[in-house]
């Protein structure tokens, strides 16, 4: 008798016990589970006194109907000042009879609405299903949650750009930092300049390999490219401030701006025609650097600056600052002489006394400066905002100066970098596997936190041809990002992440949202052993994975070797190739590395 209540109660637990965890990204402060579920259909109606609300609720979950009276709704939004949660934070509550969402501004609101949306099945437009009863206080750890797009070297156009804030807004990023101006094209609409785009947007067309690529023949038509118009860019900061996203915009100087150059020739020390380079071949052997030295350069910025402050509403325009040739300037007579008047010792103080003009004329415009970590060079301008990405080191020491930071270290948050495998991916330059970018820690223990504002991942596009392989590249790590920007510090767990991971995968694929499948894919790395022989390292990403190889040229299968430790190369060997198995089943692809690759990777 005992045993068949027992039994009878086992049964019924998954219908009236603590529903399973919910698998949400960013994962939130604080969840706690109920009993039960919250049934939605047709007839579920919603309630809120604002407006505002009211308009946010219906274009964020359209199927939920307003009710005109409280009595009428089992679904409630509300916004209370009082409430115990930070400017962006919100709380939801939801039982088997009636969901609360509250919030004390209207980001928290959108960002609770995001939360809904996960917990609602991967396609939600059905009638009727449930959620499960919870409650959920969450909060953001910073206050900047970035992804930087680099439009430059690749154009992607205004559809795709606002597909890609809609991918941010769904995880809970609130900065998109647009890279809209490089060697290789100006993607900006200046009116004051109309050779920026009529010239600088346009490069001859090529494909393969961004180190491959040929320079332009004589008289070869420009014909690639495209830039935003201000229409379109005022059309984007528009949409993307519905979802509660800031657009940052970079116009990059003194380097990396030969496309301003080419349409501008005086720009430069010793002007000459150019042309917008496809390629970075050209690097130290033309001069892609503005002349800091003649007063038409900063008369330039003044006029660049004034429509783009005019165009981003946000507190901000980033400068750029990266990876100036400075060679030029060193040959200058103009810039011997600037260097005498105002007493700088070398190029790098030139550099330091370039961006603080710019700092004035970007204030002038009632703007702040960010620059990449480079303007820490020669010396920081006053009120400049460094973002770090070589390693965490430009922010640390910006922060001693007392500056505030925003972590984006390459070996994190580079979204260009290889995420698996470099024999199954796409050419790029170094790896940034999901795995490492989810243990980025923006604050270093020697860094005053507040300094910190946030982190960023960066998508540079010199590799990246078209709009889905933005996506390829950015998902999933962008989740990882999006974790260690939103979520506790102390909640950060790999292997449960993946679960989550992997469960969004479906809502990518049910959005249309391409993404990389290489947490699937064994990874190989090669060890010189001191015996002379290569030692090979098999890994993998995913947890209860069996990795099984050959050495023989024969395709791996479960009755292949098993992979348990490192292992030296037969001699005669000439390639390596391994299949990763789950629960018995192949699990992403077959990894093949030949001699001369593993030889590389050895060094
Ligand atoms: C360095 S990171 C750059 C970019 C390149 C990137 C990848 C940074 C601020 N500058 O111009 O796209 O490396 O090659």
């Amino acid at each position: 008798m005992t045993i068949r209540f027992l039994l009878v109660g086992l049964l019924l637990l998954p219908l009236f016990g603590k529903g399973q965890v919910p698998a949400l990204i960013p994962a939130p402060e604080t969840l706690e589970m109920g009993s039960g579920t919250l049934k939605f259909s047709p007839q579920t109606r919603f309630y809120s006194s604002s407006p505002e609300i009211r308009a946010m609720v219906q274009d964020q979950l359209p199927f939920l109907k307003p009710a005109s009276s409280a009595s009428g709704a089992t679904v409630f939004f509300e916004l209370n000042p009082k409430l115990s949660l930070n400017n962006e934070g919100y709380d939801l509550r939801i039982s088997p009879k009636n969901l609360s969402l509250k919030a004390t501004q209207m980001a928290g609101i959108f960002y609770g609405l995001q939360t809904l949306r996960q917990l609602l099945p991967v396609s939600f437009s059905a009638s009727s299903y449930a959620v499960p009863a919870l409650h959920i206080q969450d909060q953001p750890r910073f206050g900047w949650r970035g992804l930087m797009l680099d439009v430059s070297r690749h154009f992607f156009d205004k559809a795709f750009v606002k597909k890609y804030i809609d991918q941010m807004a769904r995880y809970k990023f609130n900065v998109f930092h647009w890279h809209l101006t490089d060697d290789q094209g100006w993607r900006i609409e200046i009116k004051s300049l109309p050779k920026l785009t009529e010239v600088g947007a346009w490069r001859v067309p090529r494909t393969g390999r961004w180190w491959d690529i040929a320079n332009p023949e004589p008289g070869e038509t420009p014909s690639y490219g495209g830039f935003y118009t201000q229409e379109d860019i005022k059309e984007i900061v528009a949409y993307a401030r519905e979802r509660h996203i800031t657009v940052v915009p970079e116009i990059d100087m003194p380097g990396h701006i030969m496309s301003a150059i080419a349409a501008y020739p005086h720009l430069t020390c010793e002007p000459a025609p150019s042309e917008v380079p496809p390629n970075g071949k050209f690097y130290k052997v033309k001069d892609n650097t503005l002349n800091p030295c003649n007063e038409s350069t900063y008369t330039f910025i003044d006029q660049v600056f004034t429509e783009v402050a005019q165009l981003f509403p946000g507190p901000y325009i980033h400068v750029g600052g990266d990876e100036a040739y400075r060679g030029f300037w060193e040959k200058c007579e103009s810039c011997r002489q600037t260097m005498q008047t105002h007493q700088l010792k070398n190029v790098e103080e030139l550099q330091s006394y370039f961006i603080k003009r710019v700092e004035k004329i970007v204030q002038s415009k009632g703007k702040k400066l960010i620059g990449w970590d480079e303007i820490l060079e020669g010396g920081l301008a006053p009120d400049a905002t460094v973002m770090s990405w070589h390693g965490l080191r430009g922010g640390i020491e910006a922060a001693k100066q007392n500056h505030p930071v925003i972590m984006t270290p390459f070996q994190f948050c580079y979204l260009d970098l290889y995420q698996g495998d470099p024999s199954a991916e796409p050419a790029s330059y170094g790896n940034a596997k999901l795995s490492t970018t989810y243990t980025l820690e923006p604050v270093p223990d020697s860094v005053d936190a507040k300094l910190v504002l946030g982190g960023q991942g960066n998508l540079w596009t010199e590799n990246v041809p078209h709009a889905r392989h933005v996506e390829y590249m950015t998902w999933p790590r962008a989740f990882a990002i999006a974790e260690v920007v939103w979520s506790p510090k102390k909640k950060r767990d790999f292997p449960e992440f993946l679960t989550r991971v992997e469960s969004h995968f479906k809502r990518l694929d049910q959005q249309e949202v391409n993404y990389a499948r290489s947490i699937y894919n064994p990874f190989v790395s090669v060890r010189k052993h001191p015996s002379g022989s290569l030692e090979i390292v098999l890994e993998h990403e995913m947890p209860g994975t069996q990795l099984y190889y050959t050495v023989d040229n024969t395709i791996p299968d479960s009755y292949a070797p098993v992979y348990t430790q490192p292992f030296l190369l037969p001699k005669g060997t000439d390639r390596v190739k391994v299949l990763a198995y789950r629960n018995g089943k192949p699990l992403g692809r077959l990894i093949e590395v030949p001699l001369t690759d593993l030889e590389k990777r050895a060094k």
